[in-house]
């Protein structure tokens, strides 16, 4: 978070294309909270440009602009929004407070880090030189089936079973989405299109659900390029 000399009134949200950053865009469409988009691109290296280090010192989207403060992470930025804009919106019922909790924390806590390990190890093989890429291959597929595979199905069966207890099929179990949903969502769509088949029905289910809203389609419409979701 850092102090800016913004006097802009209304909210900016500084856009990354395909990025966590349509997370945000989702939660001000369901809040109807009026904002403004800053567009950036990301570069053919897909690092986001040099630009967005002039609102977040480490160069990242999200980014939002409130009030003259420009605040980043996504997790600290949907908390910001339901505290200030959320009007009673997106919270959980009592008896799913816990479970907002865990879940807002674990998206990028622990979800996050496990699904952009195994899109690195992706790459690698596909961006490795011609004669060496059998042997490359060979090595991370043993890597991603010994580490990563076993972890990933850990977490797709705790999802599974938490879903098939929520009877609204939100995360805290409430009627509309809350803060667990905003930041799960963005996660499992970088999982779904890495490998889709590792992640069961319920959390397909869920997915669409959550496609399927008005406010997500007019975040989408809004925020342009997105690779994990369609209009
Ligand atoms: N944990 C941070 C992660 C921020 C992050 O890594 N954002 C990505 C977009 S999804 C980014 O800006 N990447 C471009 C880059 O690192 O150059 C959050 O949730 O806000």
């Amino acid at each position: 978070m850092s102090d800016s000399l913004n006097n802009e009134s209304k909210l900016v949200v500084h856009h990354l294309n395909n990025s966590r950053s349509q997370r945000i865009l989702w939660l001000l469409e369901e809040l109807e909270v009026p904002y403004e988009i800053k567009k950036y691109r990301r570069t053919p290296q897909l690092r986001a440009p040099e630009e967005l280090k002039a609102v977040n010192p480490l160069g990242t989207a999200p980014v939002i602009t409130d009030d003259g403060v420009n605040i980043s992470e996504s997790g600290a930025i949907v908390e910001y929004i339901i505290r200030k804009y959320g009007n009673g919106k997106a919270r959980p019922p009592t008896s799913g407070e816990v479970h907002d909790l865990y879940y807002s924390h674990y998206a990028e806590g622990s979800l996050m880090p496990l699904v952009v390990n195994k899109y690195i190890l992706s790459i690698i093989a596909e961006k490795s030189p011609f004669l060496v890429r059998p042997v490359i291959n060979m090595l991370l597929s043993q890597l991603s089936s010994r580490m990563f595979e076993p972890r990933m199905r850990l977490h797709a069966n705790a999802l599974e079973e938490h879903l098939a207890k929520s009877s609204t099929g939100w995360l805290a179990g409430g009627d509309e989405p809350t803060s667990a949903d905003y930041m799960m969502l963005t996660t499992l769509e970088m999982w779904n299109m890495l490998c889709p088949e590792m992640l069961g029905p319920r959390v397909q289910e869920y997915i669409k659900r959550s496609h399927d809203r008005a406010a997500f389609q007019k975040a989408l419409e809004k925020g342009g390029e997105y690779a994990y979701a369609k209009l």
